[in-house]
C-alpha cells in the first residue's frame, strides 16, 4: 500500500541554495517524485495552507515568510511516505531537531531566538503531518495536470 505526501521547500531553502541537497535526501530514501514545481506563493493560498495556525502569534510572519520568495512544491509517493518524510525532516524547532535530519543538519534557530528576530522559525521545509493533511494540501497547491505518476523507479521492484 503506498501513499502520496506533500512537501514545500520554503524560500529560505532556495535562498540558501540547499534545494538539491534536500531533494537528494528524499530521493535517496527511495521515494518517487510524482509532482514538482517552483512557484511564487500568493498570500491567500499561504493563509489557507497554514489555516490550522490562525490566531497564533507566529501566523502572520509565517505566511509572510512563505510568500517572501519562490518555493518548490513536491508530491512524493511510496510506502508510509508521510511518516518517512516527517522522520527525514526532523523536529519543528531546529534547536531540537536530531542530527541526520534535514532541519537538524542545516538549521539551528530556537523558538526564543525566532521570537527576537523574524517572529517565525525558518526551518527550510514543510511536510504534511498526516495522509488527510497531504490530500488537503495537494489539492490546494496542485492541479491534476501537475502529476506524472505513471513511471517506476529502477528500485521499485525490490519493495
Ligand atoms: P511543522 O512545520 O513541523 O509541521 P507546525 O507546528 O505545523 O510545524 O508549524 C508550522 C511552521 O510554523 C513551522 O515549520 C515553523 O516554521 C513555524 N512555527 C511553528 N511553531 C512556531 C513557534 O512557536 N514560533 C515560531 N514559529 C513557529
Ligand atoms: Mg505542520
Amino acid at each position: 500500500m503506498t501513499e502520496t505526501t506533500f512537501i514545500i521547500l520554503k524560500p529560505d531553502a532556495l535562498r540558501r541554495g540547499l534545494t538539491g541537497q534536500i531533494i537528494s535526501r528524499l530521493e535517496n530514501a527511495g521515494l518517487r517524485i510524482v509532482a514538482m514545481k517552483q512557484i511564487q506563493a500568493d498570500t491567500s493560498t499561504a493563509e489557507e495552507h497554514y489555516r490550522e495556525h490562525q490566531g497564533r502569534k507566529f501566523y502572520k510572519p509565517l505566511v509572510e515568510l512563505l510568500c517572501s520568495g519562490p518555493i518548490i512544491l513536491m508530491a512524493l509517493d511510496g510506502a508510509h511516505t508521510v511518516e518517512i518524510v516527517r522522520k527525514l525532516v526532523g523536529a519543528t524547532e531546529p534547536l531540537k531537531a536530531a542530527p541526520g535530519t534535514i532541519r537538524g543538519d542545516f538549521t539551528h534557530i530556537s523558538y526564543d531566538r525566532a521570537a527576537e528576530r523574524l517572529g517565525v522559525i525558518s526551518n527550510l521545509i514543510h511536510a504534511s503531518d498526516s495522509h488527510k493533511s497531504a490530500e488537503r494540501e495537494m489539492s490546494l497547491w496542485f492541479d491534476k495536470k501537475d502529476y506524472c505518476k505513471d513511471y517506476l523507479r529502477c528500485d521499485d521492484m525490490y519493495f
